[in-house]
């Protein structure tokens, strides 16, 4: 599964290797905003829908995690850091006017599974972040010498996502291990977690279109409002 994980992503690929412009790097900040601030509502639905106390209490510090509490401004916060650290203001990151369609969309399938499926497949569908602590290591190895141009006050969200994932991991794995028991099981167990690789790859497939080949979002219907409003937008 591991060669499916969006680190292997031409966009990401590109990334690490210094290749993004300046636009590319704000976009992707930009576009994973809307990932971030979805993440604690995807795991309020899998605490809605559990009733295992014992699961509960401790899926419960993933919310606090991104939200902050009295004394840790949170994953969120420290993603709007990033956001200023590559140039971007926390007004255009938070009211979401870069998200692209395609990030939307697979974000917003992300959420919708969670609130809808078993919650033990939901939880099961998070283990993506197997592969994540080496992602976040490498931008913290990577970026200060391939955009020294990026404000390293930045990089405090990726440290504390190294602690946090694999936390996160470990009980995630465990309830997965104990509940898909039975071949149909795991056939399932892995069934979801390559739709949840195909979520974050999509996402990076429609950044690599607006930010690498530089072709604007296709919008079938302009956001209302929009410069663009009344004709066909993209080149
Ligand atoms: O920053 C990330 C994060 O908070 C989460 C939560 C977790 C989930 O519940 O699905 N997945 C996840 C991920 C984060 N960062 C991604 C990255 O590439 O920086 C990786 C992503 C994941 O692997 O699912």
């Amino acid at each position: 599964m591991e060669r499916f994980y969006h680190i292997h992503h031409p966009f990401h690929v590109a990334m690490n290797e210094g290749g993004l412009d300046r636009e590319a790097v704000r976009g992707w900040v930009a576009n994973r905003f809307y990932y971030q601030i979805q993440i604690p509502r995807k795991d309020a639905a899998i605490l809605a829908n559990c009733p295992d106390r014992e699961v509960r209490r401790h899926w419960i510090q993933r919310i606090l995690d991104h939200d902050g509490r009295e004394g840790d401004e949170g994953g969120i916060e420290a993603w709007l850091r990033l956001g200023e650290a590559v140039g971007l203001t926390r007004e255009e990151v938070t009211d979401l006017r870069h998200v692209l369609p395609g990030v939307r969309f697979a974000v917003d399938a992300y959420v919708r599974f969670a609130r809808t499926a078993p919650w033990q497949e939901a939880a099961a569908s998070s283990l993506t972040e197997l592969f994540a602590p080496t992602i976040h290591q490498k931008r913290l190895e990577n970026w200060p010498a391939l955009y020294p141009w990026i404000d390293a006050e930045g990089y405090g969200y990726f440290r504390r996502r190294l602690g946090e994932a694999r936390r996160d991991v470990e009980h995630g794995l465990q309830i997965t291990l104990d509940t898909f028991t039975t071949a149909a099981g795991q056939a399932r167990a892995v069934e979801v977690l390559q739709m949840k690789l195909d979520i974050l790859w999509t996402m990076l497939d429609a950044m690599w279109m607006a930010y690498v080949e530089k072709k604007p979002p296709y919008y079938s219907s302009p956001p209302a409002g929009s410069a663009d409003d009344g004709e066909r937008s993209g080149s």
